[in-house]
């Protein structure tokens, strides 16, 4: 069997971590962390890419690399690694992924017999760590902790929306251009917004299956064929993503639609009231329980309609409410892209941003905003090259005039900033800095894995300051990589109502903080929120649909949302915040 691109990559990754255990220079490691990088986002099979001789063309790939994925593709094998391999056993590499454990403690463990997790474990059980050079109880308690998380997120490999989405889509755009589909639509958790993805459930209505199911398999996207059938295929893509396909006869796509994209507990409600109505439901159709005909829906709102219910959008069907409110006609009326008119967290290339104020300015112009605040990073963010007091100030004059210039076209442009909540609970510039600002966001980026009271009373003096208008990415959790600062979110909630204090919604696919459930949390308590980009980038800037996303997910409707409001209002908002 050949290799996959996320094989090939992750076998590259393993290449960095044990060149790093073995303290080679960083530009090897990294030439090796790179190119893994840059395989697992290229969509094409490398084999189709070695054919054509443009390895090389792939970012991050040179000769060097370009002859190791040669190598991989003709022999399923690489010396390179196996001489490596022999020198650094790969269960010391396993110890490296725990979080909290670099290559110099990886090496210490392994120089002192410990090749592997399980032994670590089983030493950090027995209160053997502590002792070691460097380690204390505090150390080994953390490394407990970090092999616990690991173990949790191993068990459960999902991917994010931010990459299951352009996936499906991009596969949707191939197959409905086959002149035998007809329409169709991505299912499942994908279509309820859920922030990971298990696998991609995508639909189609044709009568012609056999030529959609052909193409579909043959994709150079395909990794591994896992079925070929005329009603349903399952592939696995290049980068690990399990894709399924059903392609039915349109007069039967409501059913099919409406049973795929679940919730499985929203469902299992749904069949209870066909019941009570005498029909049972499945996939297939509408089938009254005293025998007379099956009843097939074409599309959703047949289905729910025949069940005396309105169409429930699919980001609510989690069984979390929804029925009720459809059946008492209280179904929200959810947020829309088309309702955003501002985009109030961005970044420039003041700080850590790859546009300057102008250019993000333009590309939001594009995108039809009528507002935007310019929010870079705030001095200790020493890392993401954050505004000294001095820049800060000064960057004041450069937005006043982008703002000239872009106000007459339609667009205004106001100055913010994204303030760092120090470890010690303090804000990064002075009050009297703080109130000349347009707009101020307060972030958690450092000390995230304090105790609860601690992040808890960091959080709470943010909120309580009169001149924050809005705390970011609130939980500061990294989707599949990071879990969420132990936040008391009651008191949160609680600080944010009794300030006016607008709480996030993160777009960015990584973050998506708040996610739906605390941001229908925050609304019920009549909490505003914003959803914003936080863009780095001009693309940055079109992840706001995520945002969106998780925003009806959390039955967010347009008026919660500050950045739906018109300039004027938004003005307003800030005036009484005492701006
Ligand atoms: P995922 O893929 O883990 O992110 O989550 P889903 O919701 O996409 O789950 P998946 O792909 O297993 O199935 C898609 C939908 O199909 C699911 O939401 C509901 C429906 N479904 C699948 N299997 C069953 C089942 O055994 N019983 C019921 N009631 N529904 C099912
Ligand atoms: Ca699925
Ligand atoms: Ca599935
Ligand atoms: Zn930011």
């Amino acid at each position: 069997m050949a290799l996959t691109n996320r094989e090939i990559a992750d076998l590259f990754d393993r290449v960095a971590d044990m060149l790093q255990i073995k303290g080679e220079i960083i530009h090897r490691i990294l030439a090796y962390r790179s190119a893994a990088e840059a395989i697992r986002q290229q969509p094409r099979d490398l084999r189709a890419i070695a054919a054509e001789g443009k390895l090389e063309e792939i970012p991050a790939v040179g000769k060097i690399i370009a002859e190791k994925i040669e190598e991989l593709l003709t022999t399923g094998r690489l010396e390179f690694y196996e001489q490596l391999a022999a020198e650094v056993p790969p269960s010391v590499v396993d110890i490296l992924h725990i979080t909290g454990v670099g290559p110099k403690k990886a090496k210490q463990f392994w120089a002192a017999g410990i090749t592997t997790i399980a032994d670590l474990e089983a030493a950090a059980r027995a209160g053997k760590l502590r002792d070691m050079p460097g380690m204390g109880a505090k150390s080994e308690a953390k490394i407990l902790e970090g092999i616990e998380s690991l173990k949790r997120h191993a068990a459960n490999v999902r991917f994010p929306l931010g990459v299951a989405l352009p996936a499906a889509e991009l596969i949707l755009e191939r197959l409905l251009a086959l002149p035998e589909a007809l329409h169709g639509v991505y299912a499942g958790s994908l279509r309820r917004a859920r922030p990971t993805i298990g696998d991609i459930d995508l639909l189609i209505a044709s009568d012609t299956s056999v030529p959609i199911m052909d193409a579909f398999v043959s994709m150079d996207t395909v990794a591994r064929i896992l079925g070929h059938g005329e009603t349903k295929s399952s592939v696995e893509l290049q980068n690990g993503l399990q894709v399924d396909l059903r392609v039915l006869p349109p007069a039967r796509y409501g059913t099919a639609l409406q049973y795929f994209t679940g919730s499985q507990a929203h469902n299992v409600r749904i069949r209870e009231i066909a019941l009570q109505r005498g029909y049972s439901l499945n996939e297939h159709a509408l089938t009254p329980t005293d025998g007379s005909p099956e009843i097939l829906c074409a599309t959703e709102e047949a289905v729910y309609e025949h069940l005396g219910l309105p169409w429930i959008p699919p980001e609510l069907r989690e069984n979390w409410g929804e029925i009720e409110a459809a059946q008492s006609g209280r179904l929200p009326h959810l947020i829309t892209l088309e309702d955003m008119r501002a985009d109030l967290h961005m970044h420039t290339t003041w700080s850590d941003g790859k546009v300057d104020i102008r250019g993000m300015a333009e590309a939001a112009l594009a995108r039809g905003r009528t507002y935007i605040v310019i929010t870079d990073h705030s001095q200790s963010s020493v890392v993401a090259n954050g505004l000294s007091i001095e820049r800060l100030i000064a960057q004041r004059d450069a937005v006043r005039a982008v703002d000239a210039e872009f106000a007459p076209r339609g667009l205004r442009v106001f100055h913010g900033v994204e303030c760092d909540i120090r470890a010690d609970g303090e804000l990064d510039y002075p009050d009297e800095l703080l109130t000349s600002l347009d707009f101020v966001i307060a972030s958690l980026h450092v000390g995230l894995r304090q105790p609860r009271d601690q992040v808890t009373r960091r959080a709470l003096n943010a909120i309580q300051n009169p001149h924050v208008d809005l705390i970011g990415h609130p939980r500061g959790q990294l989707i599949n990589q990071r879990d969420p600062a132990d936040l008391d979110m009651d008191a949160v909630f609680d600080a944010a109502r009794a300030h006016g204090t607008a709480l996030e919604i993160n777009a960015n696919p990584e973050r998506l903080d708040l996610e739906a459930q605390y941001a229908r949390r925050a609304v019920e308590l009549g909490i505003q929120l914003c959803i914003d980009s936080d863009a780095h980038s001009i693309e940055d800037m079109d992840k706001l649909r995520y945002g969106i996303m998780t925003a009806r997910r959390g039955w967010v409707q347009p008026d919660d949302v500050i950045n739906t409001w018109s300039v004027e209002r938004f003005i307003e908002w800030t005036a009484q915040r005492g701006k």
